[in-house]
């Protein structure tokens, strides 16, 4: 049955009313009144109401519906018809239905709207959770958000490289390596592609991005830490100062905003998210930052970095003052940044560095980055390593270097905040944490 028939999609139905179509999916619902059946089908697109009624459906299909369980394969012909008193305005009514492949009962998790089923067990099942019209919507946003940004990065003149994720170079203070037997030797995961971006702007190509895995050996129980991440990372070359990466980002999340709300109008309005696009984002030292969260008592030494619950009460703070979701902290001081970073002359004790936050959480953070060899070699010593043991980034800054900078984004963690999820695995097919590597 159906071979000689195209497929139609449920959100193209509304051009096929009146004719035979045959529609295919995950049955999401049966109903049975006796002399009407509602089985309600799901695709790629969307979800849709058939109906089978004793009068008009194959006797074999109308008792084939009563065997039929949730999340099973079917492939229905029928034609579709308008409802003004459906939810979905158009129904199917069903001539014939056949099963494809049977679904075993009972399924592992419910993955209807009203489940109650825990994220772990959701997440040992995640391809049932994601057949959830608005689980799935999440990561309909997502890769929106991939598409939105390379196109972005694209227009700006920027190439798209891919580094070695199994390494010996580690270079982001604070987080850990996971090591690896390399044929009997101990190589690294790639915690960022920080000094192979830093390479090929040096390498002629000046603007470079990558989108890819990043690991941290990190044992963080939050709800916005994991231990595998999607980092969005970049670097370009011939820059005045750190502001002009700031002024990228800043043009960068604005395009963002703008096109997701357009191209995934459906799937947020599905999640019940409403965006608003952001106009200038406000750029305040460390410093600055620190006064006024001191104004609400929480005071902090010169040194200190930000802990997540003053990144949230400043985020509101910020909302307030600046009527922003963003905010760049700028000129961290010397001590919680890594030693590529350049110092700052105009702040002593500072570096030329940023962290985006948004709606209170860090998602991305950047800088310039050190290219003068001699201070390179000096700083990454009052940090207390040995240049010697970094020769192939050292090199870099020996053969021609131009001023630089880059910063890396969390891609989970935007889908996160732009979601407003309570919980960063939820914007994860996969997620990785000190707990979970499985499925
Ligand atoms: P950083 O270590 O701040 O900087 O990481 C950059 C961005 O990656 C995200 N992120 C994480 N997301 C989920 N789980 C984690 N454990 C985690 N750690 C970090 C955050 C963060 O802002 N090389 C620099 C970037 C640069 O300067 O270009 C770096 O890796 O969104």
């Amino acid at each position: 049955m159906g071979l000689t028939m195209k497929r139609t999609l449920i959100n193209e139905l509304k051009q096929h009313l009146g004719q035979e179509v045959l529609v295919q999916g995950w049955v999401q619902e049966v109903r049975n009144l006796s002399k009407i059946k509602f089985v309600i089908l799901r695709d790629r697109t969307g979800d849709m109401q058939t109906l089978a009624l004793q009068t008009d459906t194959e006797p074999d299909s109308f008792a084939l519906i009563d065997t039929l369980t949730k999340e099973s394969v079917v492939e229905i012909i029928g034609i579709p018809k308008e409802n003004k008193e459906s939810r979905w305005e158009i129904e199917v009514l069903i001539k014939k239905l056949s099963i494809i492949s049977m679904a075993e009962v009972p399924l592992p998790t419910d993955n209807t709207d009203k489940s109650q089923t825990q994220i772990d067990k959701r997440l040992d099942y995640r391809f049932l959770d994601v057949r959830n019209v608005k689980k799935n919507a999440i990561f309909k946003v997502r890769s929106k958000l991939v598409k939105i940004v390379t196109n972005f990065f694209d227009k700006n003149g920027f190439t798209n490289i891919n580094t070695p994720k199994m390494t010996t170079i580690g270079v982001e203070s604070g987080a850990e390596l996971f090591e690896v037997n390399y044929f009997g030797k101990p190589v690294y995961l790639a915690q960022s592609p920080q000094v192979y971006k830093q390479m090929f702007v040096v390498g002629g190509f000046e603007r470079v991005y990558e989108i890819a895995p990043v690991f941290r050996a990190e044992k963080s129980h939050t709800m916005r830490h994991l231990t595998e991440f999607t980092g969005v990372d970049f670097e370009m070359g011939f820059i005045q100062d750190e502001h002009d990466v700031m002024d990228f980002i800043e043009k960068m999340v604005k395009d963002l905003l703008k096109n997701v709300k357009k191209e995934a109008a459906a799937e947020l309005g599905m999640l019940g998210v409403e965006l608003s696009l952001p106009k200038k984002i406000p750029r305040l030292t460390m410093a600055a930052a620190k006064k006024l969260l001191a104004e609400k008592g929480k005071t902090f030494s010169e040194d200190a970095d930000l802990d997540s619950e003053s990144e949230k009460l400043l985020g509101e703070l910020i909302k307030e003052k600046y009527n922003s979701e963003f905010v760049f902290i700028t000129n961290y001081p010397w001590a919680v940044k890594p030693f590529y970073h350049m110092k700052s002359e105009k702040f002593p004790n500072t570096t030329k560095s940023f962290d985006l936050l948004y709606n209170g959480v860090e998602i991305a953070s950047g800088s310039q980055r050190e290219h003068r060899v001699e201070v390179w070699r000096a700083q990454a010593r009052e940090k207390g390593l040995d240049p010697a043991t970094m020769t192939k980034y050292e090199e870099l800054f020996r053969y021609g270097c131009p001023p630089h900078g880059g910063a890396g984004f969390g891609l989970d963690r935007i889908t996160h905040r732009l979601l407003k999820l309570d919980n960063i695995r939820e914007a994860v097919l996969l997620p990785r944490d000190p707990e979970r590597v499985s499925p």
